[in-house]
């Protein structure tokens, strides 16, 4: 424990300060985890590199051990708040990338589901690369997209699910913007953990994404596409 409080972050190689943030986002401290992010930034780290390596990568190493029955819901709370902590350090570099307007997406994680990490990281990439992104939260109704499909008018309707349990209530979705003869007005991009392409054809939506810059990518395809169409 005596060791442990010696660490000095600013003091340690970039390999040990990272290994030393997956352990620090592992044990939920939040003021570690945003010093670790203000050290790699200061010593030239791109806002990606920090956020793949440094905290994705530890979250990665937190969701094993949540598996396994390591680490409880309370440890991967604090897990949680101190990545969203990095991720508001992040935020606005990875945004001040002055990337031209791309189109507009509504993104939102489904009905049942919390998980909201992931979600905000696709939404603060897609911002990063010019798109402006209305972000709808956690836990949406079809209700719920719907009616911010009415008003924002997006390009691009994106969902996230976390849960085996909550991901086929992305087909309720797709199915009734079918059924109000809509779904064809939107691309479709959805993605979480447990999704993969052949669900995402199963049920209607135009592609899955692995990760944030997966959905950056494709979205850009998608919209390159969409103006093809329409001759713009
Ligand atoms: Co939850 N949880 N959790 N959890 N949790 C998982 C998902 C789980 C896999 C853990 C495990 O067992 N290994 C498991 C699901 C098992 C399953 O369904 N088969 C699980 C469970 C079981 C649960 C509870 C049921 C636990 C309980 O209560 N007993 C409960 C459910 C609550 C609910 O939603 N109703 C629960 C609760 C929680 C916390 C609240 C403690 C917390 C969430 C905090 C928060 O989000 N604010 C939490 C966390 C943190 C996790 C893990 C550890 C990490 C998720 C995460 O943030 N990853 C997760 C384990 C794991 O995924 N390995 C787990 C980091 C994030 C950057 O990655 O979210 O995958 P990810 O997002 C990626 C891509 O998937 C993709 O891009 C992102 C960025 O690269 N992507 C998209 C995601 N959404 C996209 C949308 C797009 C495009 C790409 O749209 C275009």
């Amino acid at each position: 424990m005596a060791d442990e409080e010696e660490i000095i972050l600013s003091e340690l190689s970039d390999d040990e300060l990272v290994l030393q943030m997956h352990d620090d986002l592992y044990d939920g401290l939040k003021e570690e985890i945003e010093d670790g992010v203000n050290i790699l930034i200061s010593r030239g780290w791109t806002p990606y590199d920090t956020l793949t390596k440094a905290l994705v990568a530890g979250m990665t190493i937190v969701g094993a051990d949540f598996r396994d029955g390591i680490l409880f819901v309370p440890e991967v709370l604090l897990a949680a708040n101190a990545m969203k902590a990095g991720m508001h350090i992040l935020k606005p570099l990875l945004i001040a990338t002055g990337a031209p307007r791309m189109g507009k997406m509504v993104i939102g994680t489904v009905k049942g589901d919390i998980h909201d990490i992931g979600k905000n990281l696709v939404g603060m990439m897609m911002e990063g690369a010019g798109f402006e992104v209305r972000d709808l939260g956690i836990n949406n109704s079809v209700e719920k997209y719907l009616e911010a499909l009415e008003t924002e008018k997006p390009d691009i309707l994106g969902m996230s699910a976390l849960l085996t349990t909550t991901m086929p209530y992305m087909k309720v979705v797709i199915d009734t913007m079918k059924e109000k003869g809509m779904r064809e007005d939107y691309i479709i991009l959805v993605g979480g953990a447990p999704l993969n392409e052949e669900f995402s054809k199963a049920i209607g939506a135009d592609a899955y994404c692995r990760d944030a810059a997966v959905a950056v990518e494709t979205a850009k395809q998608y919209i390159q596409r969409k103006h093809n169409a329409l001759g713009v």
